[in-house]
């Protein structure tokens, strides 16, 4: 008997150590990191899964935290007639098990006996670190209309990006003849696929691995059993090659990778552009997260262009250019904050605190007044004193410390750091 077409459970790679979101991922886990103002990474999978109508998800993750926790319970809260759920699942020391989760597929493997609670024909597996719009029902359709063991969604990349995915053939029916984890640029003429002519015209000669996966449940449990095998991208999508039937479902829609903190700095202030690849204003796909019942924005002749304002704000800002500005985001008179994403406040400072903290010589909780603060990425709850000058960019070199850390001219100023008075640099 076929399966029936919706019995799927999604697992979402919520993410390793996190080291290159660092220092993003210095106190919470990388699916807690806020992305867009308001929402978290986590959001955008599960959002995925829901316009798909898949309401059963598994968010896997390296380490828990507080805020992923109180996020996913204040957001995702289903009726109880219905079966859905978001369980997070983080690495867990047990007899069998003493170890952390050592990469993908040992994350989904320790965590097997939690889903075969369950009852399902598909797992689909999905990074949590990326951005992007995507029907998963199209990929299940096509799955099971090629009667395929694993599918992998695919997009078509330059030589430039190609060294940074898996890499594949197809045969004429789109499955994978052959598949190699992260090619050396040297390897590349050898991977070249028969892609359309508006790829080619772009350059796009390559087939890459999304990191999003189908798997046929009973493969997958047989597949689970080797404990020598971490890795999907490493180990078992090659070893599966040759052996089992691979689809190959291609995308081409916006998708990227917001792994590093060079591509998620992009990908927020790629919010703020006239027509943005990625839509958060479109009434079929919602973006879900927490209602937070903020009041409305507050402004103080400022000159605003290009720019996301969250909910709850006040701001007596100068100008604000080409930047995404968090919830309960506070920014003083004068102030000029250009290509910055600021992730805003997780609170309100009442009056007394803040008359307090002046009379203490204390920075308030957000951004001072007549501060100039470019290209940099300011964390939740950060203290900036007035006349504080940050001006990321090329010229600065890779750094870190206590404050802020400085990653390809990106300045990351960190949770709850406080900037004093003409603080520079
Ligand atoms: P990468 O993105 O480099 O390549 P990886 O770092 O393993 O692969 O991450 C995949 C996803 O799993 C990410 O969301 C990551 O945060 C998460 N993850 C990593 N380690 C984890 C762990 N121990 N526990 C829980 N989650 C973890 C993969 C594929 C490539 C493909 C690219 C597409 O291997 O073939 O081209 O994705 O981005
Ligand atoms: P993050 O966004 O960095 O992951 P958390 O989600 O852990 O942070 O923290 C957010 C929650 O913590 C908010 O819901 C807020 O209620 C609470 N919170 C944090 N700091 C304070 C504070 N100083 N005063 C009141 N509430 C706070």
């Amino acid at each position: 008997m076929k399966p029936k077409k919706k019995n799927v459970i999604a697992i979402i790679l919520g993410g390793g150590q996190g080291s290159r979101l660092y220092p993003l991922t210095e106190t919470r886990s990388k699916p807690a990191v806020p992305i867009g103002g308001k929402y978290r990474l986590v959001d955008i999978p599960i959002s995925n899964c829901m316009n798909s109508d898949i309401y059963r998800m598994f968010v896997l993750t390296q380490f828990n935290s507080a805020s992923l926790n109180a996020h996913i319970k204040n957001t995702y809260n289903f009726s109880i007639f219905s079966h859905a759920f978001v369980d997070i699942l983080a690495a867990e020391q047990t007899p069998d098990n003493p170890t952390w989760f050592q990469g993908t597929s040992d994350a989904v493997r320790q965590c097997m006996p939690h889903f075969l609670n369950h009852e399902f024909d598909y797992a689909l597996i999905l990074s949590g670190d990326q951005l992007y719009q995507m029907d998963f029902n199209e990929m299940l359709e096509a799955h099971i209309q090629a009667d395929a063991d694993i599918s992998i969604a695919t997009l078509p990349v330059n030589a430039k990006d190609a060294p940074e995915f898996g890499i594949l053939k197809t045969n004429s029916e789109s499955c994978i003849e052959s598949f190699i984890e992260k090619p050396a640029a040297e390897l590349l003429p050898d991977w070249e696929s028969d892609v359309s002519d508006e790829m080619k015209s772009q350059g796009k000669h390559y087939l890459a691995s999304m990191g999003i996966y189908i798997f046929n449940k009973k493969l997958l449990v047989e597949l689970m059993k080797n404990p020598n095998t971490k890795d999907f991208g490493k180990e078992i999508i090659p070893q599966a090659v040759g052996h089992h039937k691979i689809l190959s479902y291609q995308y081409e829609g916006y998708w990227t990778d917001i792994g590093n903190i060079d591509s998620f700095f992009e990908a927020n202030i790629g919010l703020t552009n006239d027509i943005p690849e990625f839509n958060l204003f479109d009434n079929d796909n919602k973006i879900f997260t927490r209602p937070r019942l903020l009041p409305p924005s507050k402004f103080q002749k400022t000159l605003i262009e290009k720019s996301l304002i969250s909910e709850g704000c006040i701001i007596q800002a100068q100008e604000i250019h080409k930047s995404v500005i968090g919830i309960r985001s506070r920014i003083g008179e004068g102030t000029v904050i250009q290509n910055t994403y600021v992730m805003g406040n997780d609170f309100y400072q009442s009056i007394d605190d803040m008359k307090d903290d002046i009379y203490n010589d204390r920075q308030l909780v957000g951004i001072g007044e007549r501060c100039f603060i470019n290209n940099a990425i300011v964390d939740k709850n950060c203290r900036i004193g007035n006349d504080v000058h940050i001006n990321g960019g090329k010229h600065l070199e890779n750094d870190s410390n206590k404050l802020y850390a400085i990653k390809d001219g990106i300045v990351v100023i960190k949770k709850g750091a406080v900037l004093p008075n003409n603080f520079t640099i």
